[in-house]
């Protein structure tokens, strides 16, 4: 009876809502969720075709951005959105909050979440398409030469970055710099505003307050925009310490009329578009420049180094620890090189096809030691993939967000100590392992670490700030510059205005692509790193000062890497917090272990800053930041007068 019943609310999609753990109920409860095994099943048969057809056309667009590709993205994505709507309102008949079993909860919570698709079809179509528009703004973008006015297809890869990577000279860096801004974030301020009202109202359709609401459902914890403010605290004592002591270093390089004493850092003059790591003024600043140098990219490139070398390179490092492999197909399939005969989205990625077999990376890769740092990253990303391939396909995701960020970086760590570079005969064989060396590898290792953590964090307390609308429009600009005060201690090389809008001229923004992940994956990379050192017997917390954990190099630790393995082939079937415990014991993220590493170089820094009496900190920028063009002519106008 009790059966027949079952079948019949079956039959008419009306499931018992019956209480959790009331024994008299169990059949009946455990009815519905053997249902609802099998209704998920084949949900996930359904959501892994029609995710492999979307991320298809995906690639075809972003690896030959036409408008033909656009359309039919477009087609599939809209297509796969009148799906889910229709699967969503199967999807919530299921009372599976009450669900004894966990992971049957689990996959049905996040079947539950619709996103974008609860927009009106019209709606979704316009979100789509306005991030694909600001995505092609971005990548087709292209500025004049600075010295040779005529000439105007300068890209950002591999052009612009290759300037700020090598000019020393204040006048074309800021040249690249402004116009790289003017052809890109300028261009997609109005397409923004839309973006990001219609982001909002998608995320308060799926019954969140707001769009940074939505986002940080990822990370399992109301509390997590606290967690990552107390972490920055912690950090922060050690970027100021950074910070002075480059501060000093590029005023000696420049004089103090281009970088004052006391003030924020220029932006432009630190290697770097977006100021986030700074590892490219290496041979400006480093430490001890009598001691060998730690920058291998002369050296890749007097080798003959190519791109596929790179990257199998890094396969040969995972192949090592006991992980997999990369597929044929891969290989085949891949883009390493930026072509030459379309436009392509340069910005590197890893893309799962979700069928279990197709897995590709896209690059435009050049020969420096900063990218084959990203083919790390990027493999890494696909050995992710490729480990959690068996789960479900909405468990085919990092346990957050910021754990499939740090997987490659892992590696990294361990690839870019001397002792690597030196059996891979990128460094000298024979050069000296003194604390000189050590300070000077370590401080290469701050450029790209310490410096990155505020720009990363303060990327999302902006568009937090955004979604919230604590910053409204006619703001964008004025509060972003802000933040990029406040946390990084850097100002503009000219007044800003509201008519500039200078966070759309990082791909992230634009592309709508969440950037908390690399401030989590900076933060417990060094967490995974000193775990694995540890059980591949290359660090011991009891005598650090004899095995200090950035000398470890976990190459060929099978130990390392199984214990590796086994976190990322849980994929996101359970809480972060329980993947992280895999590896480091550890529930939480913790900045001990970033701090660990870094310790010889903060105090070398405390010590240096001490010594030529640094100003730890900055005071006030004296750019200012307006609301038009027109507004500071107006002002500046005013300024001359006072001064005639
Ligand atoms: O975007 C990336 C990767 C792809 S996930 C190349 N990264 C961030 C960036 O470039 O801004 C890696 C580190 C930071
Ligand atoms: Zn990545």
């Amino acid at each position: 009876m009790m059966l027949l019943l079952a079948l019949l609310l079956q039959l008419l999609q009306l499931s018992p809502r019956a209480a959790a753990f009331d024994p008299d109920q169990e059949d009946f409860l455990s009815d519905e969720e053997q249902r609802a095994r099998n209704y998920l099943d084949y949900v996930d048969a359904e959501f892994a075709r029609r995710s492999t057809a979307a991320v298809r056309a995906a690639w075809d667009y972003a690896s030959n951005i036409t408008d033909e590709n656009l359309a039919r993205k477009l087609e599939v994505s809209a297509e796969n959105a009148r799906y889910q709507k229709q699967q969503w309102q199967e999807t919530i008949k299921y009372h599976w909050q009450s669900f004894r079993d966990a992971d049957l909860r689990r996959q049905f919570k996040k079947y539950a979440v619709l996103g974008t698709a609860a927009l009106s079809e019209e709606k979704h179509d316009k979100l789509e398409k306005l991030i694909s528009e600001m995505e092609s703004i971005y990548s087709k973008a292209k500025i004049c030469d600075y010295k040779n006015s005529s000439k105007c297809d300068l890209s950002l890869e591999p052009e612009l970055v290759e300037v700020l990577r090598t000019s020393r000279d204040p006048g074309e860096l800021q040249h690249v710099w402004l116009e790289w801004r003017r052809v890109s974030g300028e261009k997609c301020r109005a397409s923004y505003e839309h973006y990001v009202a219609l982001s909002n109202e998608a995320a308060s359709l799926n019954n969140f307050t707001d769009n940074a609401e939505y986002w940080l459902t990822d990370y399992e914890a109301n509390d997590f925009p606290e967690q990552v403010d107390r972490l920055w605290k912690q950090l922060e004592p050690l970027y100021k310490q950074l910070h002075a002591y480059v501060r000093r270093k590029l005023r000696e390089a420049y004089g103090d009329e281009v970088v004052s004493a006391r003030g924020p850092i220029p932006a432009h003059l630190l290697g770097n578009m977006w100021s986030q790591t700074w590892n490219n003024i290496l041979d400006i600043t480093t430490p001890y420049p009598q001691v060998e140098a730690v920058d291998v990219t002369s050296q890749m490139v007097k080798q003959g180094y190519k791109p596929l070398k790179m990257f199998q390179l890094a396969e040969e490092f995972f192949v090592s620890l006991n992980l997999s492999a990369m597929p044929e197909s891969f290989w085949q399939d891949s883009i390493l090189e930026k072509p030459t005969d379309r436009d392509i989205v340069c910005h590197a990625s890893a893309w799962d096809f979700y069928d279990g077999k197709d897995f590709r990376i896209k690059q435009c890769t050049q020969i420096n030691m900063q990218h084959l740092f990203t083919a790390h990253h990027e493999m890494g990303h696909v050995q992710y993939f490729l480990q959690y391939r068996d789960q479900p396909t909405v468990y085919k995701e990092g346990a957050n967000p910021g754990f499939h960020e740090a997987v490659g970086d892992v590696m990294s760590l361990s690839v870019s100590t001397p002792r690597h570079m030196r059996e891979l005969g990128l460094l000298d064989a024979d050069a000296v392992d003194d604390r000189a060396a050590a300070v000077n590898y370590l401080y290469l290792q701050g450029l790209q670490k310490i410096a990155f953590l505020p720009s990363a964090l303060l990327m999302d307390v902006w568009r937090w700030d955004v979604f919230k609308g604590r910053t409204a429009s006619d703001r964008y600009n004025c509060d972003w510059w802000k933040l990029r005060e406040k946390y990084q201690g850097i100002e503009p090389p000219t007044d800003r205005t509201e008519d500039d809008f200078d966070p759309g001229a990082k791909y992230h923004i634009i592309a709508s692509v969440p950037y908390i992940r690399y401030f989590v994956s900076y933060v417990i990379q060094f967490q995974f790193h000193r775990s694995l050192c540890q059980v591949a017997g290359q660090f011991d917390p009891d005598n650090p000062e004899k095995m200090p954990l950035h000398e470890c190099d976990i190459y060929q630790s099978k130990e390392a890497g199984n214990l590796l393995g086994k976190m990322l082939q849980m994929g996101s079937s359970r809480p972060w917090t329980d993947a992280m415990q895999v590896v480091t014991g550890q529930r939480e993220m913790d900045a001990s272990g970033l701090l660990q590493y870094f310790s010889p170089l903060l105090e070398w820094l405390q010590q240096e800053n001490n010594r030529t009496g640094e100003y730890i900190g900055w005071e006030p920028t004296t750019k200012v930041c307006v609301s038009s063009r027109e507004e500071l002519e107006r002002l500046r106008g005013v300024e001359t007068a006072t001064e005639g």
